[in-house]
């Protein structure tokens, strides 16, 4: 996976797939492939703002965008999704998720991934079960 992933046009992202099917049977994007975010400029001076005011930047200034069509269009082509890395530190928690790892992992479940690594295997089995 190339990381010109979201630029790509669909008919390119397809046939992508459709050559990787040739020899794979699953694909393994990082995270932000399947379910985006981004830094915001409301203030419009320029620079992203520091959503929660701590004085640093990092996910918890982030904030999720529309999910990309890729475990859709994997899953159309008979790929299997596997993505990474999930992590239980708030400051790698987008502002979405309100510092609670479990609202990260529900997302991606309910986009449809097949499996994922984690950091943190006992909270992600506590996710899996309150979401399956
Ligand atoms: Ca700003
Ligand atoms: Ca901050």
């Amino acid at each position: 996976m190339t990381s010109s992933w979201r630029a790509t046009s669909a008919p390119t992202r397809t046939s992508g797939l459709a050559e990787i099917k040739t020899y794979a049977d699953g694909v393994a994007p990082w995270k932000p492939y399947i379910q985006p975010s981004k830094q915001i400029d409301a203030d419009n001076d320029g620079q992203p703002d520091d959503l929660n005011g701590d004085g640093k930047m990092d996910e918890r200034d982030r904030v999720l965008i529309e999910p990309t069509s890729l475990v859709k269009d994997a899953h159309e082509t008979g790929l299997m999704v596997h993505t990474w890395t999930f992590r239980s530190e708030p400051y790698r928690l987008a502002s979405d998720y309100k510092n609670d790892p479990t609202a990260e992992y529900k997302i991606f479940f309910d986009l449809g991934i097949d499996g994922l690594f984690s950091d943190f295997a006992d909270v992600a089995v506590k996710a899996r079960s309150a979401s399956f």
